[in-house]
């Protein structure tokens, strides 16, 4: 309760920020940057607070919506200005609650943001996850349709620890996959995250899906990547999210 009232003010207060994780394509000899995940963070008394901890709380008040909107505005138009400054084909990634697809005019707000900011539709990504899915099917599928149809681009997020039903892969209009971290955590050492590593990539590439692989950390994972055809990642061996000005020095290349 003391979190939820604390919340209500963070945005006011100007306590929400977003940080900026690179994504990048491993065909060539060097990977390449070629888009960046905003994840959204509070500082609150001084410390972040996980968004883990505190999603949940503005999911239940509804404040996500609010909040929501401000992260794709900050995101698009923060991802706008790289673009101009450089980085032509930048893609901007979201991550989205399941309240915020539910809402029947989504699709609509999502292409005033986009229109605003001015960065195409095919340069942003909408991360959601098999249990977002999973709530209120038909609105979703609806809202999602939408979506795709105006060119945007949809992502299955954290793939593999939901309930994974294969019928979503064919129900909704998706574009990505992105292979959960826990799974990239084990492999390649593990024969078990291996192989489930290995099948969602084959599963994704059979669907003409592209595959995003969550959480590299290491050289090792990033080889058995290359291996299985894996054509983008994204961890802490490329970088941790980063302040915009971060990701700045590493688009310059000073980082
Ligand atoms: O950075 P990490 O600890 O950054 O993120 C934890 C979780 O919070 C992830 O599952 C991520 O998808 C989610 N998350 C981060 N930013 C946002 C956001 O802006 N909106 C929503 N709905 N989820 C987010
Ligand atoms: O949206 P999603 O649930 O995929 O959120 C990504 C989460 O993964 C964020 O919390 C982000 O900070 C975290 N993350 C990003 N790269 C790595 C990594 O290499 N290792 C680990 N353990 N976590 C990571
Ligand atoms: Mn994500
Ligand atoms: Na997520």
């Amino acid at each position: 309760l003391e979190l939820q009232s604390a919340l209500a003010q963070a945005s006011a207060r100007g306590e929400l920020r977003l940080v900026y994780q690179p994504i990048c394509q491993l065909d060539g000899n060097q990977p390449q940057l070629i888009g960046v995940e905003a994840l959204l963070r509070w500082q609150h008394q001084g410390r972040d607070i996980s968004p883990l901890e505190f999603i949940p709380c503005l999911e239940e008040s509804g404040e996500i919506l609010a909040v929501g909107d401000w992260v794709l505005q900050q995101a698009c138009s923060q991802v706008r200005s790289w673009q101009l400054n450089g980085q032509p084909q930048l893609r901007c990634s979201v991550n989205l609650s399941s309240r915020q697809l539910q809402q029947s005019d989504f699709a609509a707000r999502v292409a005033d943001i986009l229109r605003h900011s001015g960065l195409p539709p095919s340069s942003l990504v909408l991360e959601i996850t098999e249990s977002q899915l999973m709530a209120d099917s038909a609105q979703n599928l609806a809202c999602l349709r939408e979506l795709a149809s105006l060119g945007i681009q949809l992502a299955l997020d954290d793939f593999g620890t939901g309930y994974s039903s294969l019928g979503y892969l064919k129900r909704f209009p998706l574009h990505i996959i992105k292979v959960d971290k826990s799974f990239i955590a084990g492999a390649p050492q593990d024969g078990e995250s291996l192989a489930i590593s290995r099948a969602i990539i084959g599963l994704g590439h059979s669907l003409g899906l592209a595959v995003v692989a969550e959480g590299v950390e290491k050289q090792a994972q990033l080889d058995f990547l290359g291996g299985e055809g894996c054509h983008y990642a994204q961890g802490y061996w490329f970088s941790r999210p980063r302040a915009p000005h971060e990701l700045q020095r590493l688009l310059n290349g000073e980082d």
